[in-house]
């Protein structure tokens, strides 16, 4: 396990010199001429009672974004079709849910998962907090990841969320572990934390045994109404630094370039693929927040010469 100040030190190395490291890692575990497409619900948006400081679906802040209904399973599986015609291999959907409570809604995302599946997407889901059982019976329905983000490092948690803890994230991440779907967890860059901070969340996410098969490089989308809603945005080198990081200290992992990449210019988000980000959010919305449109990215892959990875479903 690297020290804190190793992984400082790797991030902070000459940008050529950091490049030449991690995407020489990224050829020795991955091909580089594929990037993994997924697509992104909110099946159900938001009145969320977590207080999550970014968070524009937290009934806390007083956001354009208000509590909707669930969506129905034929309505979502109408979306994913469309995402899969549209070249998306993974379906992922969202609740603002704290954790997941036992009841028809539950049982309707299972309904989901089994027709996200039936469609021949891999199946993610991200509901907030699980047990065992319930992570055991998303494993049932077929679901193939979970995603629960760490965000940030455990000393910085406490001043972007009070109404959990970072072990109650790492409860639920051991859960889906056990029930053996993948795990899906990264976090957000730009959240007022420090460098170091951003090195240890990528030490704690690396030293998860196994690590995340997948992990989502978020930079923060300010939305007006939350507290952290004037900050600047994030620096694209230093989000092609995390990335860079990232790849270098989980090999394997599918390197997700997250929210944020609307404010990415093509020449960015290329050298983030280049430091080993292989996977996009994929169509004109993240969970509330607008992303690229399908037309763009397509555009952007066929100038780079990029391809979409097939599903490897597992
Ligand atoms: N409620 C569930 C939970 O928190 O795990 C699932 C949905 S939640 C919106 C999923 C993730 O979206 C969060 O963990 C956070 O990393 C990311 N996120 C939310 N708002 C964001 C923002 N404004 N900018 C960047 N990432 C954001
Ligand atoms: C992740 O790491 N980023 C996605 C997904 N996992 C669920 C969510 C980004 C949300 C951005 C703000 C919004 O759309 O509301
Ligand atoms: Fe709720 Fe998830 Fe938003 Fe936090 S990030 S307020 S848990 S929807």
């Amino acid at each position: 396990m690297a020290t804190l100040a190793e992984v400082r030190a790797l991030h902070d190395l000459p940008l050529p010199e950091l490049l030449y490291r991690a995407h020489s890692m990224h050829r020795e575990h991955h091909r580089t001429d594929e990037v993994q497409l997924c697509s992104l619900l909110s099946v159900k948006t938001g009145g969320c009672p977590e207080d999550c400081s970014y968070c524009p679906q937290s009934s806390h802040y007083d956001t354009e974004v208000s509590a909707e209904k669930s969506l129905s399973v034929s309505d979502v599986l109408q979306v994913a079709a469309r995402a899969r015609a549209g070249g998306a291999t993974r379906f992922c959907m969202g609740a603002a849910w704290r954790e997941v409570k036992e009841g028809p809604a539950f049982d309707q995302v299972l309904e989901m998962v089994r027709g996200v599946r039936a469609l021949g997407l891999e199946a993610c889901c991200t509901l907030g907090m699980l047990t065992g059982d319930q992570a055991h019976r998303l494993k049932e329905a077929g679901l193939t990841a979970y995603n629960h983000n760490l965000d940030t490092s455990r000393d910085h948690y406490r001043s972007i969320i009070s109404t959990r803890t970072y072990d109650d994230r790492l409860n639920t991440l051991q859960a889906v572990r056990d029930a053996g779907i993948t795990v899906c967890s990264g976090g957000i860059i730009g959240m007022g934390e420090s460098i170091d901070d951003r090195c240890e969340l990528l030490r704690t996410l690396a030293a998860l045994d196994p690590p995340p098969e997948s992990v989502p490089v978020n930079a923060l989308v300010p939305v007006a109404g939350t507290p952290l809603g004037s900050l600047p945005s994030v620096d694209p080198l230093e989000l092609v630094r995390m990335v860079a990081t990232a790849r270098i200290l989980l090999p394997r992992a599918r390197v997700r370039l997250s929210a944020g990449r609307l404010a990415l210019s093509r020449e960015a988000q290329l050298l983030c693929f280049f430091a080993g980000a292989n996977s996009i959010f994929y169509g004109e919305k993240l969970l509330t927040a607008p992303n690229p449109d399908f037309s763009e990215d397509q555009a952007l892959l066929a100038a780079a010469g990029l391809k979409a990875a097939s599903a490897e479903i597992v």
